[in-house]
C-alpha cells in the first residue's frame, strides 16, 4: 500500500520539490491550494498536466490555514500517514508590513493543524517548517538545536510560537510531531523577492542589456545558502526517525548578500569593484565602468538579522544527512538557469 502525505504549501519552492520526492518514492501526494486570483500553480505544473505518470498519485484541495473547518475536513477525506506543514507567509520583510497575517497563517495555523489531527483522531506524523530566523539576533555561532531562539521580525516570532506548540503536542499528546530549523535554502523556484533570485534574475537581465542596475538594501547582511532540493530530503527523513525530534538542517557555510553578486558576476567573467559607502555604495563593472549595483534603503528592515551560520551535525548523525551543494555551485545553478531561460524569450 502507498504511503499518504499532505503537503501545505505545496505550490511554493519547498512544497513543489517535496511533492516531487514523495512521488518518486511511491507516496501518494495531497496537496492544500489557496484559491487566487491568478495562477499560483507554476511550480507543480509539470506534476499535474493530463497524462502526467503522477496523474492518480497527485489530488488538490482547496484550503488555508486560516480556515480550521476546511482543514478538518481535508484530514478526514485524505487520512494522511505524513503531513508537512510548508505553508506560511513566507517573507521576513512583508511580515513587518502584514505582522497580524503573518501571525494568523504562520503561528495559528499550524496550532489550527495540529487540533485538527488530535480533534480527527487522524494518526499522522506532522513536520513543522522551522526556521533559522528563530536565531535572529544570534547568541551563539555556529547555531545548533541547543542555541537559545531571539527572533527579530514577525515572522520570526510566529514562527517561534509553531516551534514551540509542536514540541507541546508531542510532550501532551504523543503526536510525532517534529520542527526542521531550515537555514535559507534556495534554487531556481525560488520566488523572485528573495534575494538571492533577485539578484540571479537581475544579473542575467543586465548581462543580456534587458536591464541596468540592480537595487538591493543591506548588502552585508550572511546567510547560510544551501540548495532547496536537498533540504526536502531532510524533511522527508525527519519523519522517518524512529522519534520525532528537532534537526538543524544547514551547510555550515555563511556568505555576505554582497559575495552572492559578486560571485553571480564572475559566472559571466564579470568583476565588480565597490565604490563609495552606505547609501552611497554602488558595485561597477570593471570591464566598463557602468554601474549596476545601487543601495536602495526601502529594502533596510526594521531589525536586521546579520549573521547565520548552522552546525548540521545532528541530522548527519542521526538521519545520516548532509548538504552536497555549496555556495559556488549554488550561485551557478540560479544564474544559469535565469539567463539561459530569459534569454529564450527573446
Ligand atoms: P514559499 O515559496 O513562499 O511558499 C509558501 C507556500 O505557502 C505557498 O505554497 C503559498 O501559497 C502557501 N501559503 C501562504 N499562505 C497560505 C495560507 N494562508 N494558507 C495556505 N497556504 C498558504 O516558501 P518556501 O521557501 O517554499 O518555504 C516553505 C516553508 O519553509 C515556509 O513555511 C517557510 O516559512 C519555511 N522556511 C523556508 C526557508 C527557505 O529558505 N526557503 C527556510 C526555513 C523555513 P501560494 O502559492 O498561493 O502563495
Ligand atoms: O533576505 C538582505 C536581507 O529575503 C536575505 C525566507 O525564506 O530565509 C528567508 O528569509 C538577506 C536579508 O531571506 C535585499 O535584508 C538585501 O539580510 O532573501 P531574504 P531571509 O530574510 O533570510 C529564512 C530562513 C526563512 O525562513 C524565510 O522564510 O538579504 N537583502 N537586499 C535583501 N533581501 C530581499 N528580500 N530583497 C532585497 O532587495
Amino acid at each position: 500500500m502507498s504511503k499518504i502525505a499532505l503537503i501545505s504549501g505545496i505550490t511554493g519552492q519547498d512544497g513543489s520539490y517535496l511533492a516531487e520526492l514523495l512521488l518518486q518514492k511511491g507516496y501518494v501526494v495531497h496537496g492544500i491550494v489557496r484559491r487566487s486570483s491568478s495562477f499560483n500553480r507554476a511550480r507543480i505544473d509539470h506534476l499535474t498536466k493530463d497524462k502526467n505518470i503522477y496523474q492518480h498519485k497527485l489530488f488538490l484541495h482547496y484550503g488555508d490555514l486560516t480556515d480550521s473547518s476546511n482543514l478538518n475536513r481535508i484530514l478526514e477525506k485524505t487520512n494522511p500517514d505524513e503531513i508537512y506543514n510548508l505553508a506560511a507567509q513566507s517573507h521576513v520583510q512583508v511580515s513587518f508590513e502584514i505582522p497580524e497575517y503573518s501571525a494568523e497563517v504562520d503561528a495559528v495555523g499550524t496550532i489550527r493543524f495540529l487540533d485538527a489531527l488530535r480533534e480527527t483522531g487522524v494518526k499522522s506524523k506532522f513536520y513543522q517548517a522551522s526556521t533559522s530566523e528563530l536565531y535572529g539576533k544570534v547568541q551563539e555561532i555556529p547555531q545548533t538545536e541547543t542555541t537559545p531562539f531571539y527572533p527579530r521580525s514577525p515572522y520570526a516570532v510566529a514562527k517561534l510560537y509553531s516551534y514551540w506548540i509542536v514540541r507541546n503536542y508531542r510532550e501532551a499528546y504523543n503526536i510525532f510531531a517534529s520542527n526542521g530549523i531550515l537555514f535559507n535554502h534556495e534554487s531556481e523556484r525560488r520566488g523572485k523577492s528573495f534575494v538571492t533570485r533577485k539578484i540571479s534574475v537581475n544579473v542575467a537581465k543586465i548581462i543580456l542589456g534587458l536591464t541596468d542596475i540592480l537595487y538591493l538594501g543591506n548588502i552585508d547582511s550572511k546567510r547560510d545558502w544551501g540548495y532547496a532540493p536537498e533540504y526536502v530530503e531532510g524533511m522527508w527523513r525527519i519523519l522517518q526517525a524512529k522519534e520525532p525530534n528537532d534537526f538543524v538542517l544547514s551547510t555550515n557555510e555563511t556568505h555576505t548578500v554582497r559575495e552572492f553578486i559578486e560571485e553571480s558576476f564572475k559566472c559571466f567573467n564579470e568583476e565588480i569593484v565597490w565604490e563609495g559607502i552606505g547609501i552611497h555604495e554602488k558595485g561597477i563593472l570593471k570591464s566598463s565602468g557602468k554601474v549596476v549595483v545601487a543601495i536602495n534603503p526601502m529594502y533596510f528592515r526594521p531589525t536586521e538579522v546579520d549573521i547565520l551560520i548552522g552546525d548540521y551535525s545532528k541530522a548527519k548523525k542521526k538521519l545520516g544527512w548532509e548538504p552536497k551543494t555549496k555556495f559556488k555551485e549554488l550561485v551557478k545553478i540560479m544564474v544559469q538557469y535565469d539567463y539561459n531561460n530569459i534569454k529564450k524569450t527573446l
